[in-house]
């Protein structure tokens, strides 16, 4: 069952503050899958607190979030990134949020980002349009060469290197291009227009589950880089834009 989107808000900003109130230090650190893919305290401590919150929003509902250890198929509860962008946050870089989305039947049908630095709550529901705070917003559908275009690389990923780097090079012929360190802000800054497009060869499902729904509800074409329905129970390249930029890609990309 869908949850009250007001409370799941809610729950997003308690969360937002746990992380404002954060002092990190170096012991508070760890590496995972390498030195550069960061877990800290603050992921496990609001990972804690939104399991248990949204628990009581859906006692049923299934949880999957990034610090539990393996990934299951959640059709119906929630998919978590407790902080999403935590090397920015390990590094002081202003930019991370915490993401929600909620699944039933096997779709998203709710989702929050919340960005606790900026107090930028982006939120959608299915059908109903995406939002950042009170207004709705929609991708302007600017050309390649009117916008940026948002980037993601993981070095945890050897694989993705060489074709990040070729599609790069295709990009930076026409347009500009930021890499802002979080997939759920950059699938939310395609949303309102911030940025034209965005591609990753290799995220998790927790780090796009929320701004895939709050994308696509405000007219964002979003699939993996093969041009297929993204998956939600294993790591996936992401691929969001407007149409026109989205027509585009796929003769690059050929799919
Ligand atoms: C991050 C993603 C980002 C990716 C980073 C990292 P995390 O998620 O949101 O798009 O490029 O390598 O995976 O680990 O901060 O939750």
């Amino acid at each position: 069952m869908p949850v009250d989107i007001e409370k799941l808000k809610q729950i997003a900003r308690e969360a937002g503050n746990i992380i404002l109130q954060a002092t990190l230090t170096a012991e508070q650190i760890r590496s995972k899958s390498s030195q550069k893919d960061y877990v800290t305290k603050y992921d496990v401590e609001v990972q804690n607190f939104l399991e248990l919150r949204l628990r009581e929003l859906w006692p049923e509902g299934h949880f999957l979030g990034e610090e539990q250890l393996e990934y299951e198929f959640v059709p119906d509860g929630f998919i978590v990134d407790p902080i999403d962008g935590t090397a920015n946050f390990v590094f002081g870089i202003p930019h991370y949020c915490i993401s929600i989305a909620v699944t039933e039947g096997g779709k998203i049908v709710q989702a929050v980002v919340f960005n606790p630095v900026a107090d930028e709550m982006y939120w959608a529901e299915l059908g109903r349009g995406s939002y950042l705070n009170n207004e709705r917003i929609q991708n302007p559908d600017l050309a390649f060469e009117e916008t940026f275009f948002g980037i993601g690389g993981s070095p945890y990923d050897p694989a993705s290197i060489e074709p990040t780097v070729n599609l790069i090079a295709t990009i930076l012929k026409r347009a500009d291009i930021r890499r802002l360190g979080s997939a759920a802000l950059d699938l939310c800054y395609v949303a309102n227009g911030r940025q034209g497009a965005y591609f990753e060869f290799y995220v998790k499902p927790w780090d796009i589950a929320a701004g895939l729904l709050i994308a696509r509800e405000a007219g964002v074409t979003v699939t993996t880089m093969e041009g297929k329905e993204p998956p939600l129970d294993r790591s996936l390249s992401i691929l969001a834009a407007g149409p026109k930029i989205y027509a585009e890609m796929k003769e690059i990309l050929e799919f």
